[in-house]
């Protein structure tokens, strides 16, 4: 599709939609090698990211270190205590998650993660597959319960290199004073430079115990240890918000970059898959340039090869079956090498007339017209999966949503 197609069909439909509609050219694109055994993975991969677009299931991650209060944060934003709170360190094994309704009018279903913390002893497969879960997430909520110590600092600079929008939440606020709080704000807010003391959202998903004494009609009176109710309401209102606001955005702008990494590693597959076919099919065609070239007559040899450059990109995407608008791109991308290309031959057939008359001149230029299509062939695999993204419309709405302004702010 060309540019100006695809910016008019930006302008006129939303995030989701857009998206949507270049997951349909990737799917309607791979369709037809769905048996092939080894592309499932990343085809797997595809169909659920589809379907988690379809079903506008938008995931947020709850991470951090163990014993922050990490599963205490999500029983509170549900409402129930559905998942396991223990004072020992590592009580969270594996990601869980939940689904949960944030609120009337809000047209998502949201998905909360729950995370084994980052720091237990022994469990860095697990701390992969908390990484795993963050990188996967539409929204980040890092959980602290006091200053941040330096696992924190360094794995909050990691997930700044993830570009997702993360909120910072400082729980366990019923052990300090307001005063302390401010502190621990202020402190935070220094080192880490990106955020203010008011974005660090302080909550209590599961204040201590407290005794309550209650005098009974009879005279009598009674001590009990009784929980106060959570205080979660600054991270559920600003996740309504987000939600509100962005939510579209974000899961369209997620979706599409997990999409662009499927598609570099399917590409990768490809070019492996049919990598000897291409092998002996570029070297035939390199040769059969460079007798033609140093065949035809002067000055037709040097219209000849750039045509037949060009020829052979028109039949790389044929063979490969890439969309038709990646073929413009690639035009694009190897234009430079292609002046080269003319260039070089030029020079070639200067060198040869020189050297050895209307002989030299075929001989030179039919042999560094050979090289220089074999050569085009080598720059190729690290350019296909721009050349398919740009194809897809993939590029061109990946550019639109990470420009808009609301989203950059936050990414
Ligand atoms: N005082 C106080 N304690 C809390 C609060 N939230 C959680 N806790 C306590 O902190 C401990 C750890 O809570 P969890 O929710 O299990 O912590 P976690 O981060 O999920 O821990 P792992 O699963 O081990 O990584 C429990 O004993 C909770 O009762 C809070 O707001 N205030
Ligand atoms: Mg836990």
């Amino acid at each position: 599709m060309a540019n100006s197609l695809w910016s008019d069909f930006l302008s006129m439909t939303t995030p989701l939609a857009q998206a949507e509609t270049v997951f349909q050219h990737c799917w309607d694109h791979w369709q037809p090698l769905a048996k092939r055994p080894d592309l499932q993975p990343e085809l797997k991969a595809l169909s659920a990211l589809r379907r988690r677009l379809r079903a506008r299931l938008f995931s947020i991650a709850v991470f951090g270190l163990v014993n922050r209060g990490k599963s205490a944060v999500v029983n509170a934003l549900v409402g129930e205590a559905r998942l396991e709170v223990g004072p020992l360190n590592g009580v969270t094994q594996k990601p869980q998650s939940l689904l949960w309704r944030p609120g009337p009018g809000i047209p998502w279903q949201v998905r909360l993660i729950d995370t084994p913390g980052l720091n237990e002893v022994n469990g860095e497969a697990r701390e992969q597959l908390a990484w795993e879960v963050a990188r996967a997430a539409d929204l980040i909520l890092f959980v602290i319960a006091g200053d941040l110590t330096q696992l924190e600092y360094q794995a909050l600079l990691e997930l700044r290199t993830l570009h997702k929008p993360l909120l910072l939440v400082l729980n366990k606020c019923d052990l300090y004073s307001e005063a302390e709080l401010q502190a621990i704000r202020e402190q935070i807010s220094r080192h880490l430079g990106w955020v203010s003391p008011q974005e660090i959202l302080t909550v209590s998903a599961c204040p201590k115990p407290q005794k309550v004494r209650t005098h009974w009609p009879d005279g009598r009176v009674t001590l009990d240890w009784e929980r106060p109710a959570p205080q979660i309401a600054a991270l559920q209102s600003q996740i309504v918000e987000i939600l509100r606001t962005e939510a579209e955005s974000l899961l369209a702008l997620n979706g599409l970059k997990r999409l662009e990494r499927l598609q570099t590693q399917l590409w990768q597959k490809q070019w492996q898959y049919h990598a000897r076919h291409l092998e002996q099919w570029g070297t035939a065609c390199a040769l059969g340039k460079g007798v033609a070239v140093g065949l035809a007559p002067l000055g037709l040899d040097l219209l000849l090869a750039p045509l037949l450059d060009s020829l052979w990109v028109l039949g790389l995407g044929m063979r490969l079956r890439l969309p038709w608008g990646s073929l413009r791109r690639a035009l694009e991308d190897l234009g430079r090498p292609l002046l080269l290309n003319g260039m070089l031959l030029l020079l070639a057939e200067g060198l040869g007339t020189w050297l050895g008359g209307s002989w030299g001149n075929s001989l030179l230029g039919g042999v560094v017209a050979g090289a220089s299509l074999y050569r085009l062939g080598s720059l190729t695999p690290p350019l296909l999966s721009r050349w398919v993204s740009e194809g897809f419309g993939l590029g061109a709405v990946l550019r639109d949503l990470v420009g808009s302004k609301e989203l950059a702010a936050k990414v």
